[in-house]
Parts: C-alpha cells; sequence; structure tokens
C-alpha cells in the first residue's frame, strides 16, 4: 500500500464513519463504537498498518490518523449525549449515588465522652466496676430510698421534670435528677461488698447559664463493705485526682448537706491552673479551690432501704459533674460550648 491509498483508505473511513453515527441510536452506539474504534475496529487496523510504511511517512501518516482519531471520537461522545446512551440508568445502575463522597469525613469522640471514659479508667485502676440505671425513673429509687421523706425541703435542691405517667407505686414518674439512684438499685441486686462507679445524663429544671444545664451528666461512685469511712472516701478521691490532673492536685472536704450521707461534704481540687497562686484567676477566682463534687458517707436510712443491717455493713458515696472535669480538662470556661455542636470547637478539643 502506497501513502496515497492509506490517505484515500482513511477518507473513506471517515465518511462512512460520520454518515453510519447519525443513523445511529442509542441501543447501536456500543456495537457502532466497537466496529471503528475497538482493537479489531476499522479506524485502529487503518493506524496498525502504519508499521509498514518508512519513518518519514510514518511520522505523516500517523499525525493525520491520530487528528481523525481525536474527531471521530468527539463525533461519537456528542452522539452519544444526544441519544442519552451516555447517561447512567439510576435505576439499574448498581452505584448508590446517595453515599458521602470520598474522603468519607471521619467523626470522633464527643469531650464529654473522652472525660467520662478517663474517669472511668481512673476508678477502674481503683478496683471499680461499671453499672447503669435508667433515666427516667421511679420517685422511690431517685428520692424516698435516698432518704428524701415525700415533703422533705432537700427535694427542693433538685428541681424536677415529672413524666405524666405512675410508676408502680402510684407516684408520677420523673427524669432521674442525679445518678444516686444507681446506688439503691446496685446494692437492690448485688450484695456487699460493693463498688461501682456509673456515669450517665441527668435532668433538672434549671436555668442554663454557663456552669449549668437543665441537661447535664454525672458520674456517681459508691464503695459497701465493712468499716468503711470518710478516711476510705479521702483516699480514694485523692488517688483519683492525682491520677487525672497530676501528682501535684490535692483535694480539700468543706461541710454540706445531702439527706443521704452522714457526714456530708463538697470536694473541691486544688486549681489546676493557677495552682492556687493567682489572685486574678478566672477558673478558682483566686480561692486556689475548684468544687467539683459531693460525697460523704452512706447514711444508715439508704443501707436500711436497700436491704442490710447499718450496724454491719457501711459505705461512701460521692457524684461529680462531668461537665466540671471537662471544663478543667479543656480550659473551657463555658459549659454550653459542649452542647452547641460547632465543630470548629469540638474538633480543638
Ligand atoms: C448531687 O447531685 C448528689 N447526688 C451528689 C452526691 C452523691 C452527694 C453521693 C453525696 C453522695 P449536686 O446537686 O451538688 O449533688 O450535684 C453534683 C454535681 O453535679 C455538682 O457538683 C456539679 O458539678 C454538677 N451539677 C449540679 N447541677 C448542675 C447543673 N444544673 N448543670 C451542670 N452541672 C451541675
Amino acid at each position: 500500500m502506497t501513502p496515497e491509498d492509506w490517505k484515500a483508505k482513511l477518507s473513506l473511513t471517515r465518511d462512512s464513519f460520520l454518515s453510519a453515527l447519525i443513523k445511529t441510536d442509542s441501543a447501536g452506539i456500543a456495537e457502532f463504537e466497537t466496529k471503528y474504534l475497538g482493537r479489531k475496529g476499522e479506524l485502529t487496523l487503518l493506524l496498525r498498518d502504519l508499521k509498514d510504511f518508512p519513518i518519514e511517512d510514518r511520522k505523516a501518516l500517523g499525525a493525520l490518523g491520530n487528528a481523525l482519531k481525536t474527531e471521530l471520537s468527539a463525533a461519537l461522545d456528542a452522539r452519544k449525549t444526544e441519544t442519552g446512551a451516555g447517561a447512567v440508568n439510576l435505576e439499574k445502575s448498581k452505584f448508590d449515588l446517595t453515599l458521602a463522597g470520598y474522603p468519607f469525613p471521619r467523626g470522633g469522640l464527643h469531650p464529654l465522652t473522652i472525660v467520662a471514659d478517663k474517669m472511668y479508667d481512673g476508678f477502674q485502676k481503683l478496683g471499680f466496676s461499671i453499672a447503669e440505671g435508667p433515666l427516667i425513673e421511679e420517685d422511690y429509687f431517685n428520692f424516698e430510698a435516698l432518704n428524701f421523706a415525700s415533703d422533705h425541703p432537700a427535694r427542693d435542691m433538685q428541681d424536677t421534670f415529672y413524666v405524666d405517667l405512675k410508676d408502680s407505686r402510684g407516684k408520677d414518674l420523673l427524669l432521674r435528677t442525679h445518678t444516686s439512684p444507681v446506688q439503691i438499685r446496685t446494692l437492690k441486686n448485688q450484695e456487699p461488698p460493693v463498688r461501682v462507679v456509673s456515669a450517665g445524663r441527668v435532668f433538672r429544671s434549671e436555668a442554663v447559664d454557663a456552669s449549668h444545664s437543665f441537661a447535664f451528666h454525672q458520674m456517681e461512685g459508691f464503695y459497701v463493705d465493712k468499716n468503711v469511712s470518710m478516711a476510705d472516701l479521702k483516699w480514694t478521691l485523692e488517688a483519683f485526682m492525682k491520677d487525672l490532673f497530676g501528682s501535684s492536685a490535692k483535694i480539700s472536704f468543706s461541710p454540706s448537706f445531702f439527706p443521704f450521707v452522714e457526714p456530708g461534704a463538697q470536694v473541691a481540687v486544688s486549681c489546676v491552673f493557677c495552682k492556687g497562686s493567682g489572685a486574678a484567676c478566672p477558673v478558682c477566682k483566686g480561692t486556689g479551690w475548684i468544687e467539683l463534687l459531693g460525697a460523704g458517707v452512706i447514711h444508715p436510712n439508704v443501707i436500711k432501704a436497700c436491704g442490710y443491717d447499718p450496724e454491719k455493713w457501711s459505705g461512701f458515696a460521692f457524684g461529680a459533674g462531668i461537665e466540671r472535669f471537662a471544663m478543667l480538662l479543656y480550659g473551657i470556661s463555658d459549659m454550653r460550648m459542649l452542647y452547641e455542636n460547632d465543630l470548629r470547637i469540638l474538633k480543638q478539643l
């Protein structure tokens, strides 16, 4: 074949391609493509014949052949679009177009979950196991068995959300106001010695501000055995705080009242920000101490309500606000930041 013959064949291929393309519909387009541009297609074979020409001819003819291939491929694509042959049939397609694109944004644990896990870790090292309790609670477990008489003003300390449903004792169900009911539920099911921590959401009808919310998180801890005293409580909390905040952390107890403990205390940790030295510290307000939790020796009436002899068994309990710990560990001054779900903030924590 001479170069002139090859050019003539190329021209014929172009003419037959373009005139046949106009008549091809979407059903025939794949076959059409194979006929001209497939591995053994007319244009492909013609380009393959170039190998028999001397190098100078091959260069010139090759340029013509490639230009035609580009032109015909573009014409084919245009025809595909025109006839709808290139469109994906969404119903038959095996691709799920609703899936998020790559890369998938990876989620992470919420700071409150991370802090609760750290607290769990600390207490597990001290031999505590984990228990859970329901969020919708009975008056008996939330108040009565915890030594709150039904008309006792101490109930006002925890403004309660009630549910319009009665429990088995005919009282309104409520959203638990603290995690302390887990003490009762656990002790009624498990004989002492018992050493348990339990974290979860609690609810109070309170106005929201930088350090209060109507739904927040607490961690309850309690230990019931023989001869458990305030000294055991102090040692346990001190070991836990040093583990969490570093060995220089100190704790202080000041007297406080909760009906389910006697004696009761508010426990504060030495300010981890100013280490007690800064009169202008915005976190401890210059006092050197940050209040973290309520605690005490479990009241004999509570031990009795759980079915045990308070002469034989004694225990300590504490209840901590997890948000307070998160604020300290992350250096946050307003706990609403933990609830607003602003990813720019959550990603920094
Ligand atoms: C109690 O809830 C007791 N059940 C704690 C307790 C358990 C005492 C066992 C003795 C023995 P109090 O109401 O103080 O106590 O709450 C405990 C902690 O929860 C507080 O120190 C504070 O950190 C946190 N807290 C209380 N109210 C709120 C609120 N509205 N928003 C956020 N955190 C709160």
